[in-house]
Parts: structure tokens; sequence; C-alpha cells
């Protein structure tokens, strides 16, 4: 069949809207007809070449929400007219590690999806006979696309695609590191670095999990009242922090007889590595936790003295906010539907796929927090 779809055929050049050609699902897949799809600063990340495991031409895309058109063989936990969310991070239930039940990253499929490929080691995507690859195992750019059975989450029926896709990685990246990797505690003091897409739904998961001080860390002034409307208690500029970032938010956190300061958690949603390092040393000594949300580009490693981490700091990262995807996905459309969570005001700008490349020129600017493409 043919599929409207935006391409990156290479690195750092907008992507190219055509009609590419897409063969239908095989054993243990299905074809979904993509809705709706936010862009992530992931999608920039790989287009702009700084991703190790990025290849082109790709149709790229990893936050969608869509129905189920047509089901391969085997599959038998989806059919047609499901709506679904495709996951880039599957649950196979049957791995080791989904066994383990110390992780959410399954491992039945990661290999060939870092390659592009489907399971089956070939493309289902071509543009004139030449082979393109799938992203993250989901390539939502393109109004269908195929997915292994175990990378698709069954929705309710009545969610409404152009707002819970983002539920497909950034809603669900931030609360999750949150409630799965930090688990953080009533009346705990947390730093967010970054308010864009994903830091503002950590700084929401915080309100929830019943934070006391949530500080706010951005370059961008204009994202002080974002933050402030999901929960954020106190703001920073680093440039003016005084020139010692760490010291200054060491100083903000100080309570108790001891009056030592740094937070209890500490969540980088920049991945600028410099930015991790300082989210670490602004953790208390003796139990602070830094969570590494942002990716970092090839050749960029994270620094510090060991000291941080002998006097107890912990540094930790998540992938997918460590949600199970078909287990976890669901239940937080359903907090969307009940009002326990906010998505709408934090889609600023949605658009046709013609004009996908605008999303990337808004998250550039600083002026979206998120962007939907609505097929
Ligand atoms: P975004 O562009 O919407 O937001 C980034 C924010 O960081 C912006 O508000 C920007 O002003 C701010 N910022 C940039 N440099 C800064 C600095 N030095 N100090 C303080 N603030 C700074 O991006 P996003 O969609 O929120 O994604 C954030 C990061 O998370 C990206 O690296 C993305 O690739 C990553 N991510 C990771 C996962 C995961 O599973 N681990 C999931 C989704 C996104
Ligand atoms: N491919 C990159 C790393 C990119 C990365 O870390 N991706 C996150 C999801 S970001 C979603 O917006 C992730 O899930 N990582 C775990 C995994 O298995 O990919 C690189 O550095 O090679
Ligand atoms: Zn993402």
């Amino acid at each position: 069949m043919k599929t409207r779809a935006a391409i990156a055929f290479e690195k750092s050049r907008p992507l190219e809207i055509v009609e590419l050609d897409l063969e239908g699902p095989k054993q243990g897949e299905v074809l979904v007809e993509v809705k709706a799809t936010g862009i992530c600063h992931t999608d920039e990340f790989t287009l702009s070449g700084a991703d190790p495991e990025g290849l082109f031409p790709a149709v790229l895309g990893h936050e969608g929400a869509g129905i189920v058109v047509d089901a391969g063989p085997g599959v038998t936990s989806l059919r047609k007219g499901d709506h679904v969310i495709p996951l880039y991070t599957p649950e196979c239930r049957n791995c080791p590690s989904c066994l383990s039940r110390k992780t959410n990253l399954c491992t039945a499929i990661r290999a060939t999806q870092g390659q592009g490929v489907m399971p089956d080691g070939t493309s289902r995507f071509s543009y004139e006979g030449r082979m393109v690859h799938h992203y993250m195992g989901t390539s939502t750019f393109s109004n269908y696309t195929v997915l292994p059975e175990i990378a698709v989450a069954k929705i309710r029926e009545d969610a409404p695609f152009d707002k819970v896709c983002y539920i497909g990685c950034g809603v669900t990246t931030g609360i999750g590191a949150v409630i799965n990797t930090a688990k953080v505690e009533a009346g705990a003091t947390a730093i967010v670095f970054g308010l864009g897409g994903i830091g503002l739904n950590v700084i929401q998961g915080l309100r929830l999990a019943g934070a006391d001080m949530i500080i706010g860390v951005d370059v961008n002034d204009d994202k002080k009242a974002w933050g402030e409307r999901f929960g954020m208690t106190h703001f920073v500029n680093p440039k003016e922090a005084g020139g010692d970032l760490v010291a200054h938010l060491v100083n903000m956190t100080k309570r108790g007889a001891d009056q030592i300061g740094g937070a209890d958690y500490t969540f980088d949603c920049t991945g600028n590595v410099d930015v991790m390092r300082t989210a670490l040393e602004a953790c208390h000594r003796g139990w602070g936790q830094s969570i590494i949300i942002g990716v970092a580009g090839v050749g960029q490693e994270v620094r510090t003295r060991p000291f941080q981490l002998v006097t107890g700091r912990v540094w930790k990262g998540t992938a997918f906010g460590g949600a199970r995807g078909r287990t976890d996905v669901p239940r937080i459309v359903a907090w969307y539907m009940d009002g326990k969570i906010a998505i709408d005001p934090m889609i600023t700008h949605t658009m046709p796929l013609e004009r996908i490349n605008e999303a990337f020129d808004l998250m550039h600017a600083g002026k979206s927090i998120r962007s939907v493409v609505v097929y």
C-alpha cells in the first residue's frame, strides 16, 4: 500500500513529505493508522545527527496514537478497530528482562529496533525501490506504520488521539521518572533541570507524588510561568545564580538542624552533560538521587568527583519513565481521562503533516512545549 510520510533522507535536512510504499504486517505484526503524533526532542536529536544509532533514510516519530487496521498471522492480543499507542519500549512479558521485574527495558526486539528494521530483519518501508529505515520501532511520522504486537498498548476508545499520543513518550517519561524510577515520597524536595515537554511532566509527577519544594531550572525565563502552572514552587535561571549554580541550589534547599542543603531528588531533562553533573551535585549528601532523562549526543560523557557518590548521592537513568508500556500506558490514559493529570495545555501547537518542519523550528526557538501532527 501507499502511505503519506515525512522522511528524513539525511541528517540536519528538513523532513520531506512523500508517498512511501508500505508492506503489510507479517507474523506477529499489526498495521496501524496513525491518527496523531507528537514531536519529541529525541526526534530532533536523531535528525541532527547526534544519535549514535541514527540511520538514514528513516521515518522518525515515536509519540503516536491510532487504530489497528490489519493484523498479521499469529497476532492474538489485538484486532482491527483497536485504539492503540505504539511503544518504543515494548513489553513482551517473556524475555529475561521482562521476567526479572527489575526493569522495563524489554530485550525481545531491541537489536533489530536499533538497526531500523522489523524483528525479521527487513523494513516494511521503501521509497522508489530503496529501503527506508524504521525508527525506534514506531515510525509515527507515517500515516500508516507496521508494529510488532508486543510494541503496542491497547487503550480505551473515548481517548482523543491528538492528546493521548503524548503518553507515547513525554507524559509517561516525565511522570514515570518520578513514580517508577525515583519513587518520590510525599514531602520531598526536588529540582527539575529543563522545563520542556519532559520537564513539565516531571513537575506534574512531583505534584502528584506530594513533593513539597519543586525547583525548576531553565535558561529560558518564559518557562517560569509554564512550571508554575503544573506545580513548580521556585524558579532559577542559571544566569542569575551568581556563577555557582550548585551552591545556589544547595543554599535554597537548606533545612534541618544541621542546615545541610541539597535536594532529595533531581532530574535532568536537558540532555546536556554539564547540567547532568550539576543535577547530581545539587543532591543532598547521604541520600539524594539524580535521575538522568535527557539523551546526550555521540561522544558526550558525564563526569563528577567520585566523592560525590562516596558521600551517598545516587546517579540513575530512566527510559520511558521505567514504564511497562502494555500494562502502564492504558492506566496513564485513564488518569488523563479522569482529570488526574493534565495534557491539553502542554500541547501548544497542532499542524498537518505537511507543516511538520515547523514543529522543529518552534522547538529550536523555545516557543513550543509539544507540537502534535494530526493526520
Ligand atoms: P525540550 O526541547 O522540550 O525541552 C528542553 C528544555 O531544556 C528547554 O526548556 C530548554 O530551554 C531547557 N534547557 C536547555 N539547556 C539548558 C540548560 N543548560 N540549563 C537549563 N535548562 C536548559 O525537550 P524535551 O522534549 O523536554 O526533552 C528533554 C530531553 O529528554 C531531551 O534530551 C530528550 O531527548 C530526552 N528524552 C528522554 C527520554 C527518556 O526516555 N529517557 C524520553 C523523552 C525525551
Ligand atoms: N539511541 C541513543 C539513545 C537514545 C535514547 O536513550 N533513547 C531513550 C528514549 S528517548 C525517547 O524520547 C531510550 O529508550 N533508551 C533506551 C533504549 O533501549 O534505547 C544512543 O545513545 O545510542
Ligand atoms: Zn521522546
